[in-house]
């Protein structure tokens, strides 16, 4: 029983249209590379700055919100403590996977859109211009990085240290949100650790592929290091960790789409079923997904390699909406494809916060700490099979156009 109201995560608020029409969340290069999209993409860079500037004490922080994923082992939007001691809340080599991850992105649109229209639009458009930018925020969906598309690259969104935005009455440059996250003083001091002999206690920012050795004093991994080039390089050369060869990005991506590829959605939705086993021929999208983190972070502790402070570098929130992106598209094309086996123990055999040691999960599993409502009522994974239910689709998978009309006609039944 909670003694405060829980915080609840809806998502963007929206309304279809008359054909069940949700915004789209779009390919953040095609989105943040046109021009005519320059309105919006200010909106989105200045709103996620503020966000990261909220006082790292405050539940709907940036921090804290990052902070649901690993470290600082804190409970959030709830009064209970650790269940089992690892790595958080976030489900890993669990079928959990792909559902946990789903609220998780909701949490973050809906805290942009808010930040949005609670401060940027007030602070930064006059009166007159308030309505198109209202407008522009409620249609605003977190874009997706698209690391299968080729050429394989890191978002150009995320790739300098500075960017420009402009509003009706103003045209300047910010450090770029998208580049790393910066805090105010050293992370130890929020309660970050340090993580397999990796110092993450002693930076102020997140960094990706730092050199060799990561020395502790060291000014650029202190206030972090982007080797963009070895990332790039990383994704292109693709070593899969996997003791085995799976092709480019692509391909894996090929496959884990492929009709009939996965006999169950447990095979495809996370690393459990193969942990331990000999290397599959198949890579789940965990496992995919699993590989794009230590690519990005590279060998060095580069933030997205280590789960435990993997969600505090923002390039995570694109990821992982391209994560949920194939997840969706997998969903269309198996639409029956559910949690299968019950009495198999489909989680970490390790445990962590919301799966302790030898949890056996179905679709009813609580998500925590995601709640629906005030109330204390948690998302669960049968919630959020319906993604449209939460105001968004993708590109790949808008029913309602035309040319995925049966015979001309419009069907319901494609949209649901
Ligand atoms: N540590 C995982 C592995 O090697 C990869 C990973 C990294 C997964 C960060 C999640 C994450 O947040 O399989």
């Amino acid at each position: 029983i909670h003694g405060v109201q829980t915080f609840p995560i809806t998502g963007v608020p929206f309304t279809p249209g008359p054909r069940g029409q949700v915004p789209i969340r779009q390919d953040v290069d095609s989105w943040y590379l046109n021009p005519q999209n320059g309105k919006q993409v200010s909106l989105f860079l200045v709103a996620l700055q503020k966000f990261q500037q909220i006082p790292y004490a405050q539940k709907l922080s940036y921090f804290q919100i990052a902070g649901i994923h690993g470290l600082p082992l804190i409970p959030w939007d709830e009064n209970t403590q650790s269940k089992s001691p690892g790595y958080g809340y976030c489900t890993h080599n669990s079928i959990l996977f792909p559902t946990w991850h789903r609220p998780y992105m909701f949490l973050f649109e809906q805290r942009i859109y808010e930040i949005m229209i609670q401060e940027v639009i007030p602070q930064s458009v006059p009166p007159n211009d308030r309505p198109e930018y209202i407008a522009l925020a409620k249609d605003f969906r977190l874009p997706f990085w698209d690391w299968a598309k080729k050429p394989t690259d890191l978002p150009a969104i995320a790739k300098d240290p500075t960017i420009s935005v402009f509003f009706p009455q103003a045209k300047y440059t910010i450090p770029n949100p998208f580049y790393k996250f910066t805090t105010t003083e050293v992370m130890g001091n929020l309660g970050i650790t340090d993580v397999d002999g990796v110092p993450y206690s002693k930076v102020k920012a997140t960094s990706k592929c730092p050199p060799v050795p990561k020395n502790p004093l060291q000014s650029d991994w202190i206030n972090g290091t982007q080797d963009n080039a070895q990332v790039v390089t990383n994704l292109r050369t693709h070593a899969w960790y996997q003791p085995k060869d799976y092709g480019t990005i692509g391909e894996a991506v090929y496959r884990l789409l492929s009709e009939n590829y996965f006999s169950t959605y447990d095979a495809f939705a996370s690393t459990r079923l193969t942990q331990g086993q000999p290397p599959a021929d198949y890579l789940s999208i965990e496992g995919i997904h699993n590989n794009i983190h230590n690519w990005t972070g590279g060998d060095n502790g580069g933030h997205m390699s280590s789960p435990p402070v993997s969600s505090f570098d923002p390039i995570f929130w694109l990821h992982h909406c391209n994560v949920d992106r194939q997840f969706a598209i997998w969903q269309a094309l198996n639409p029956n494809a559910w949690f299968t086996d019950p009495s198999q123990q489909l989680t970490d055999p390790a445990g962590n916060w919301s799966t302790p040691a030898g949890t056996k999960v179905n679709p009813k599993w609580a998500l925590e700490p995601f709640h629906l409502n005030a109330n204390g009522l948690y998302y669960n994974s049968d919630d959020i099979r319906e993604w449209q239910k939460y105001g968004y689709s993708y590109p790949e998978l808008q029913p309602w156009l035309p040319q995925y009309w049966p015979n001309g006609q419009f069907n319901q039944l494609l949209y649901t």
